[in-house]
């Protein structure tokens, strides 16, 4: 890997606590490719990808960047780039075929073989459960709108933990439950791709009951470094206007507050259970779930991307179903100014602003930003080389916000940069490039872009200053 740290110190000013911790995340499907292999079953973003329509081109998971067999390479360069650690998902499918019952050794194996690894590197394994490739056996049996899927993914955490609890310190339940909840069962955007406000809502309850119960049976293996992780979208109204003002306040309920809540506090915002039940889309709450989704935790997870501005009024049919119960009168306005090639807005500002309200809503509950990242049109030129000046621009003010809210008092602990590599994004494919490396989907060759390289100083800084 070329070393050079850019010329013109962007790094100058970032300065971070001693033990902060800098890695770089990833998620099984949209790395390791290799669906067919060692006994793995089948997940809903297999059935998903491979329904036409539902992804950009029919892009699969099939190959992705080939992680499954590339893995060593891929932690030489994490260790090349200096981080202390790595986030990455199982994929519950590898580990239980059927989503219950018989467990598959060879999958388990492979996640040994992975965190073997990263310890020998020297790179600590942040390992989160479930980011959303549900096994397409329990979808067939109602998947996330079932209240059972919560017990299976108990059972599930049980036999991961079991198997790597004595090599893997740091521990997640969920990533993003709101996208698994409301874009996958309400907008339909994401798998399972259904577009039913009843089973969304049934989603959201039982994703956080799920979190809550894998996390008692996590603690009863002796895990004491637990957390989960939800995203973050600041929810902004266009004008003062009550309306306006009012479908922010739902937007941020169902994005924001309906995840945060009840696993910090216990309760359901009393507004969002009231907007549901006037959708006709209740939360399956039974006496006792509530205290078992509170279940204590070490910290908090954060993802952060973008802001949105909402604004009153019937959605325009170009954008699609919304992903938020009776969303259809909110349309989210497009953001001013650059955006990513997502088509997502460029707002600092907000991530720390997001990493302050956190420190009031959580008081007392660490914070660790688990995604951030943006992607770009990235390409290798004819020297070799990635220049991504925009990705190491929203890096770089980025990682300033996170300063100005450590300044300011939020407990940042660490800071994950999504993604590692490019990789499989979703119903976007792999036309959107999110990674510090770039992946040449032909012959999968990594190359770290500029974006990287800085990110390999920083951190050679930070350890410098330790
Ligand atoms: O790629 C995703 C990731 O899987 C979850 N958080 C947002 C990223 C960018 O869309």
């Amino acid at each position: 890997m070329t070393t050079d740290a850019p010329r013109e110190d962007l790094l100058a000013g970032l300065s971070f606590p001693p033990g902060f911790v800098f890695g770089a995340a990833t998620a099984a499907y949209q790395i390791e490719g290799a669906v067919d292999e060692d006994g793995r079953g089948r997940s809903i973003w297999d059935t998903f990808s491979h329904t036409p329509g539902r992804v950009f081109e029919g892009h699969t998971g099939d190959v992705a960047v080939d992680h499954y067999h590339r893995y060593r390479d891929d932690v030489a360069l994490m260790a090349d780039l200096g981080l202390s650690a790595y986030r990455f998902s199982v994929a519950w499918p590898r580990v239980l075929p059927e989503g219950g019952g018989r467990v598959e050794q060879r999958g388990l194996d492979f996640y040994r073989r992975l965190v073997d690894a990263l310890l020998e590197a020297g790179v600590d394994p942040w390992l989160t459960l479930y980011h959303w490739d549900l096994p397409q056996a329990l979808q067939d049996r109602g998947g996330w709108a079932d209240r059972d899927t919560a017990a299976r993914f108990a059972d599930y955490a049980a036999v991961v933990v079991d198997a790597l609890g004595d090599r893997v310190r740091h521990w997640s339940t969920l990533n993003e439950p709101m996208v698994s909840a409301l874009l996958g069962h309400v907008a339909g955007e994401h798998a399972p791709g259904l577009q039913d406000p009843v089973a969304g809502a049934r989603a959201v309850h039982h994703l956080l009951l799920g979190h809550g119960l894998a996390a008692a049976r996590l603690r009863e293996a002796g895990v004491a470094d637990l957390g989960i992780t939800l995203n973050f979208t600041p929810m902004r109204p266009a004008s003062d206007a009550p309306a306006d003002v009012d479908a922010a306040r739902r937007l941020d309920g169902q994005q924001n507050r309906v995840f945060l809540e009840p696993v910090v506090h216990g309760a359901y915002p009393a507004d969002v259970v009231a907007d549901l039940e006037a959708a006709g889309a209740p939360l399956p709450v039974r006496d006792g779930d509530l205290e078992v989704i509170a279940a204590p935790l070490d910290w908090l997870g954060v993802n952060y991307y973008f802001e949105n501005t909402v604004q009153a009024g019937p959605r325009p049919a170009g954008k699609g179903p919304s992903p938020f119960i009776g969303g259809h009168d909110v349309v989210e306005l497009d953001p001013e100014g650059p955006t990513t090639t997502m088509g997502w807005g460029i707002s600092p500002d907000a991530f720390t602003e997001v990493l302050l309200w956190l420190g009031e809503r959580a008081p007392g509950l660490p914070l660790v930003v688990t995604e951030n990242g943006s992607a770009w049109a990235d390409e290798v030129d004819a020297e070799g080389a990635v220049h991504d000046p925009e990705r190491v621009d929203y890096l770089v003010r980025h990682l300033a916000a996170v300063t100005a809210a450590v300044d300011r008092g939020a407990d940042v602990r660490g800071y994950f940069a999504w993604s590692l590599l490019d990789n499989f994004e979703w119903a976007r494919g792999y036309a959107q490039r999110f990674g510090l490396v770039h992946v040449d989907y032909a012959t999968q060759r990594r190359t770290v872009k500029d974006s990287g390289l800085l990110y390999a100083e920083l951190l050679r800084r930070h350890r410098e200053r330790a």
